[in-house]
């Protein structure tokens, strides 16, 4: 095994670095939403293959798990497979693997490195208390990773209030931790940014449990989350991928590695020149060529799902929606497979409201509604609409479908969302009704 190890290291073109990549939150058993196909290169397992296979083939010294790899206890069985496979493939190639567990998978990891006695495998911390080991290199380099694991689905205390040990010596130290470093307050185990740059013993601290990527130090210490590297959700919209991170003569460099093979985009498309189904289509193909263009340059991923929100200034939201009604079948190359989610229209008439307001009319009270809700003031015709639009929403989202979902938006949020409802509705409405007017 260690001459397997050396025989990798001979290779490096710079001999004396240690190559490890990073990722977390891998929530094995779950697909990317909203996608299906045959080939299951939208199942998280896919992605935790092609992991496995970048770090046997780029000769990485270790893998790094930052908790939640498998998305709940019970998905066991689904998980258990594919990460024996995995895990054996690294052994055979001599690379070890140093982990935490997360809110997720508390329970399942140390149930499942235990049935399996993987050597290679290291779970650290899974007393929450803070563990710690030193790797090295058949170079001599060394490195020491330092974990500490959920041991609950909830964790209300910092996992490093008082408790993380001291290091004195000089070997580069990598903090692995599941938990939220956004909220003073939370379940899942809150820890402080300020408390974790005060640990001067600690070169990195490697996150889990936010989906997207984040480097929220850039360095003395490194405190990054490397995200999801598998887009989950149409909300996960930024390119997902493990990290590789690159250590030589205590310096630690990092990258992100594109590999998800899903990714979803919100695409503006500013629609205010297009007269006419024809210059609305060229819009339409010029803003995918130049977004699909900016995609490629990063990666291919094997899906692409947009979010489209149509923007600008024009007098025919009708039209539009009937032009853009068949976008849903652009299939602009074979490189990747493009669909698209949704569509939002958010566009501002090309109407003079300020002189429309006089007009004793529909038109003239619609005129003085955007005018008064663009002005953030309010009257009583938008006060009912308001209020009426609250009641629906609020009913819908009571619905007993709905309750395991329900976000508790505060009254002021929805406020807000109601108004731009309103608005966008009356925006339509008084661009309809006057074009209505001047056919006739
Ligand atoms: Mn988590």
């Amino acid at each position: 095994m260690i001459e397997q190890k050396y025989k990798h290291s001979q290779n490096y073109s710079t001999p004396m670095a240690i190559k490890i990549v990073v990722t977390g939150d891998l929530h094995l058993g779950k697909r990317s939403s909203l996608l299906t196909d045959g080939n299951n290169t939208t199942s998280t397992k896919y992605t935790w293959g092609n992991i496995v296979q970048y770090v046997i083939d780029q000769q990485i010294d270790l893998l790094l798990l930052t908790g939640d790899i498998v998305d709940r206890d019970n998905r066991f069985y689904e998980a258990i497979g594919p990460l024996q496979t995995g895990f054996d493939k690294l052994s055979q190639a001599g690379i070890p693997v140093y982990l935490v567990a997360g809110n997720h998978d508390h329970d399942v990891l140390p149930q499942i490195i235990t049935i399996n006695n993987l050597s290679d495998v290291h779970l650290l911390g899974r007393d929450g208390k803070w563990e710690s080991q030193i790797h090295s290199t058949p170079n001599g380099e060394s490195v020491r990773i330092a974990g500490w694991s959920f041991t609950n689905k909830y964790i209300y205390e910092s996992a490093i209030n008082n408790t993380f040990p001291q290091f004195e010596d000089s070997i580069p130290t990598l903090a692995l931790l599941h938990g939220d470093a956004y909220q003073a307050i939370s379940k899942y185990n809150p820890v402080n940014i300020e408390k974790m740059k005060q640990y001067r013993a600690v070169d990195a601290w490697l996150l889990g449990h936010i989906h997207k990527a984040d480097v929220i130090c850039e360095k003395t210490p490194l405190i990054l989350y490397p995200g999801s590297p598998h887009a989950l959700n149409p909300k996960e919209k930024e390119i997902h991928g493990p990290w590789l991170l690159t250590i030589e003569n205590k310096e630690i460099t990092y990258k992100h590695l594109p590999l998800s093979p899903v990714c979803y985009q919100y695409l503006n498309i500013d629609v205010s020149t297009a007269i006419n189904e024809i210059e609305f289509r060229k819009q339409v193909i010029a803003a995918f060529d130049m977004h699909l263009l900016q995609i490629k340059e990063q990666y291919n991923p094997h899906f692409l799902v947009y979010d489209i929100e149509f923007t600008g200034t024009h007098n025919n939201v009708y039209e539009l929606r009937k032009w853009s009604d068949e976008i849903k079948n652009y299939n602009p190359d074979d490189w990747c497979h493009v669909s698209i989610r949704s569509m939002e229209y958010n566009i501002r008439p090309e109407l003079d409201i300020n002189q429309l307001m006089n007009e004793p009319s529909y038109i003239g009270v619609l005129a003085t509604a955007i005018k008064t809700l663009e002005t953030g003031s309010s009257n009583g015709f938008i006060d009912k609409l308001v209020a009426d639009w609250k009641s629906r929403y609020e009913h819908l989202t009571t619905m007993p479908v709905y309750i395991p979902l329900k976000a508790q938006k505060p009254d002021k949020e929805l406020d807000k969302m109601a108004r731009e409802y309103v608005l966008n509705e009356c925006r339509e409405l008084i661009a309809e009704l006057n074009h209505q007017r001047n056919e006739n």
